[in-house]
């Protein structure tokens, strides 16, 4: 299927999804949520794919928020439907099988920075600007925003942004804790392949394993979270991936993960 609202690329193991509506600097309307929706569950049942990245066209946005123009015409019924779209659709990010990484060329405002913090982490250009400015539209976010960077940065600096509505720059995002790596411009798709392709060469069983684990554990306490490590550890020792890892250990030669699923 083509997508008019966004564009998926697969290169053997890596997938990735461009925001594409560089005239309204990728915003987020309904069509473009229907048509990511899809191409997820086209990357989830894809099983050569072992890394999604997700960024923007064009050279100024990653994506700067929910399509206002949009929004503006919603009543809070339908409102409170887009938020609820959105929110699944990022949450479908962040349960995909495969880690997923946000390339932030640009922009990441509103439900931008929503979208990226469905990633499981971010890169960022250094000209990239973060914010959640929901409040400067009397709103507040609404695909997940609230929740997902209070529990990544903390409550202080989560309300600090939210209440004021400010942007900050890449490098105070890297501080806060929002990025992992602030990139040239230029390198930026370069530094994220290079990271992609070291995740996508490791066994795929335990890729998904510690996903899970860190995911569901992050939502619980820490005993019941071991318990959870626990049990996925038992799981993922059972698979073929951890017999190929540990046996070209010990045969000192570089381990062929077949990338079975479970
Ligand atoms: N929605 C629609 N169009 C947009 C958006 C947007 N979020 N952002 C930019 N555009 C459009 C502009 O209208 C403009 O279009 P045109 O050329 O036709 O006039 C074009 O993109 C270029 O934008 P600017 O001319 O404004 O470019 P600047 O470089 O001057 O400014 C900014 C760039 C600072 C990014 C500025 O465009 C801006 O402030 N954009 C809005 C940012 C924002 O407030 N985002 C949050 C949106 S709300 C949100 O995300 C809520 C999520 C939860 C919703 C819950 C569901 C109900």
């Amino acid at each position: 299927m083509s997508f008019e609202n966004i564009i998926l690329e697969v290169n053997t193991s890596i997938a990735t999804i461009f925001f594409n509506r560089p005239k309204a600097l990728n915003a987020l309307n309904n069509a473009l949520f229907d048509e990511l929706d899809i191409a997820l569950d086209q990357v989830k049942n894809n099983s050569d794919i072992r890394v999604l990245i997700l960024t923007g066209t064009g050279d100024k946005a990653f994506v700067a928020g929910a399509d206002i123009a949009e929004l503006v015409k919603m009543n809070p019924l339908e409102g409170k439907s887009f938020s609820r779209k959105g929110q699944k659709v990022f949450s479908k990010i962040e349960d995909l099988p495969i880690p997923a990484i946000a390339a932030v060329n640009g922009f990441a405002l509103g439900g931008g920075l929503e979208a990226a913090l469905g990633c499981d982490f971010i890169y960022a250009s250094d000209k990239a600007i973060f914010g959640l400015p929901e409040i400067t539209l009397g709103l507040i976010p609404g695909f997940g925003g609230t929740q997902r960077l209070a529990r990544r940065i903390g409550e202080t600096l989560a309300k600090e942004m939210i209440f004021t509505g400010k942007n900050i720059d890449a490098q105070k995002a890297l501080e806060f804790g929002i990025v992992n790596k602030v990139c040239e411009p230029e390198s930026l798709m370069q530094d994220v392949l290079k990271t992609a392709n070291l995740i996508a060469a490791r066994g795929k069983v335990a890729l998904r394993s510690a996903k899970e684990v860190i995911q569901n554990g992050l939502n619980t306490d820490l005993e019941t979270g071991c318990r959870i490590e626990n049990d996925t550890f038992g799981l993922t020792m059972a698979s073929e991936d951890a017999k190929e890892g540990t046996h070209a250990f010990l045969e000192k030669r570089k381990p062929v993960f077949n990338g079975e699923r479970y």
